[in-house]
């Protein structure tokens, strides 16, 4: 792959995107890439945790290419979308939680990209935004259904409408990101919280991500059935009886992730 790496360490794969002159920006290959490096990621028992993140300290990814977005026709701006669509759905659904290690400008496409993970760190360099209508286009990578789930209504239609940027610190403050870190520790941070899900029950984790992504679509009464199936599922693991008998026995449990 040209574009998309993946570095796979202890349990936690890292994929980064590393297309430094446009800043890291998704054309039609980049895009592709990241579609193969999930699917390779998806079907890795061995993976944990996938942290996502962007080459060099500028970018994370500083949007959908512009360049090759300039020239489409309707048809072909419709299929764009929804080839983006589709991966970074592949991201929300991904059985194992994926952490966007935010490291420079995370604009369009990229603040999208960064939605579709399940938990957000920032540099304090970071810069993030949906600026698509100072393009003359809307959101087209679910920016405009995620962002409003994660943010809430007021400050998702401040920043589409509006187009606007916000720094590290103002993403923190609205929930966009769970923390802002110095740059020269994001990855450190990013990994150390990886590490710690990769340390519990395997098939919880996996199956809490389920019950929290029903959580974001389905009415609470689907929820909440939905929880009491998964939570059941645990207790046919391993995991479940030697979690509860590590507490019971006053030492820390030895996981094996099988189901
Ligand atoms: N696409 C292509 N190239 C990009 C790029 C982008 N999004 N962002 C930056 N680059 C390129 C620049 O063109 C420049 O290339 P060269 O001139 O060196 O060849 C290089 O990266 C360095 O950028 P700058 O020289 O501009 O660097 P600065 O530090 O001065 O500025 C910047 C950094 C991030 C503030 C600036 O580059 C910038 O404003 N970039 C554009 C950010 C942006 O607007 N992003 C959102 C893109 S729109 C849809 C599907 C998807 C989407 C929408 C609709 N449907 C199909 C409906 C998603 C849309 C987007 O993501």
């Amino acid at each position: 792959m040209d574009y998309v790496k993946v570095e796979r360490r202890d349990g936690v794969a890292v994929i980064t995107i590393d297309r430094q002159p446009a800043l890291n920006a998704l054309n039609w290959q980049v895009l592709d890439e990241l579609s193969d490096a999930l699917d390779a990621v998806a079907s890795d028992a061995e993976t944990r945790v996938v942290v996502i993140t962007g080459a060099g300290d500028r970018a994370f990814v500083a949007g959908a290419d512009i360049e090759a977005m300039q020239p489409m026709s309707v048809p072909e701006a419709r299929e764009w979308a929804v080839l983006g669509q589709r991966i970074f759905s592949k991201i929300e659904s991904l059985p194992q939680p994926v952490i966007a290690a935010i490291n420079g400008y995370a604009l369009g496409g990229g603040c999208e990209l960064a939605l579709a993970c399940d938990i957000r760190i920032a540099s304090d360099r970071a810069k993030l935004g949906q600026p698509e209508v100072t393009l003359g286009i809307t959101t087209g990578f679910g920016g405009s259904q995620r962002l409003p789930r994660v943010v809430g209504p007021g400050w998702a239609r401040q920043m589409i409408l509006s187009g606007d940027v916000l720094d590290a610190a103002t993403a923190e403050r609205i929930g966009l990101v769970n923390a802002v870190v110095p740059a020269a520790e994001l990855m450190a941070e990013a990994m150390k919280l990886a590490a710690k899900i990769a340390s519990r029950g395997a098939v919880a984790v996996r199956l809490a991500k389920r019950a929290l992504n029903v959580s974001m679509d389905a009415d609470l009464e689907t929820g909440l059935r939905f929880e009491a199936e998964v939570f059941g599922e645990c207790f046919g693991t391993p995991d479940q009886k030697e979690g509860m008998k590590a507490f019971l026995e006053k030492r820390k449990p030895v996981f094996t992730g099988k189901w």
